[in-house]
């Protein structure tokens, strides 16, 4: 299965690094089966971001002017379309989503005997109340707000409707590829997957902490 890693990032030069080597010792443990490819999207960075992602040993995508989250990861989604990617995986450039945490959203598409998901949500709520994320109260009133008009609009029950954690399978990616929502991209296009007949699932996955260091490496780009 080959796998597209789009990592939007936006003056991300402080924790890329750390990410991207993080990536690069996922790459060379190899997965079953799994050949994994990474792409950073940049538009308009002022720092070093691009410097840190050529140096990271992935490709860079630099957009000529900003279109925000929504442009930046539909351009990653237009290129694992175009270059038939069998899904992409949508993860933070400020190490929030610790790459190890993929194998839970490969395993829900590779889950025999239930309809086939198209779009994996991974939530940092469900099943981790104890050790896991704790975002801020806003967030999580904005969170619970929004989780109630999706449910009302689409029936989806899904309990982190804004992650930016997530896994497109090849429909997906043509129907994004297409259309990608630009104001609030994460949870506008859990309903577009929806209207467009997709099946979409969530799985838990661990988060870190907006500045938490990545694992096993310092940034190498500050
Ligand atoms: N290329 C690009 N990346 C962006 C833009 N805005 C945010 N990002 C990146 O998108 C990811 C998610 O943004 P973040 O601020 O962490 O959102 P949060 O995790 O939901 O609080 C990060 O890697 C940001 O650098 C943008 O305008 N362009
Ligand atoms: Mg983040």
């Amino acid at each position: 299965m080959r796998v597209l890693l789009i990592i939007p990032a936006f003056n991300e030069q402080q924790a890329l690094g750390g990410l991207l080597a993080e990536i690069q010792a996922l790459r060379a443990a190899g997965g079953a089966g799994v050949q994994l490819s990474a792409v950073v999207v940049d538009d308009g960075s002022v720092d070093r971001t691009g410097e840190v992602a050529k140096a990271g040993g992935v490709r860079l995508l630099r957009l000529c002017k900003n279109l925000g989250i929504g442009g930046a990861v539909q351009a990653g989604l237009i290129l694992a379309h175009r270059e038939r990617f069998d899904c992409a995986v949508q993860i933070d450039g400020d190490g929030q989503h610790p790459p190890g945490e993929l194998r839970h959203l490969l395993a829900a598409v590779a889950r025999q005997g239930e309809p086939r998901a198209d779009l994996v949500v991974g939530t940092r709520y469900r099943d981790r109340d104890q050790d896991g994320f704790r975002s801020t109260l806003l967030r999580r009133l904005g969170s619970a707000w929004l989780r109630g008009v999706l449910r009302l609009v689409t029936g989806l029950r899904l309990t982190d409707p804004t992650s930016g954690f997530r896994l497109y399978g090849a429909r997906a990616l043509r129907l994004f590829s297409l259309t990608y929502p630009y104001d609030y991209p994460e949870p506008e296009s859990l309903a577009v997957a929806c209207a467009a007949g997709l099946t979409v699932v969530e799985v838990p996955v661990t988060m870190r902490e907006r500045g938490q260091p990545c694992s096993r490496l310092k940034n190498t780009g500050a």
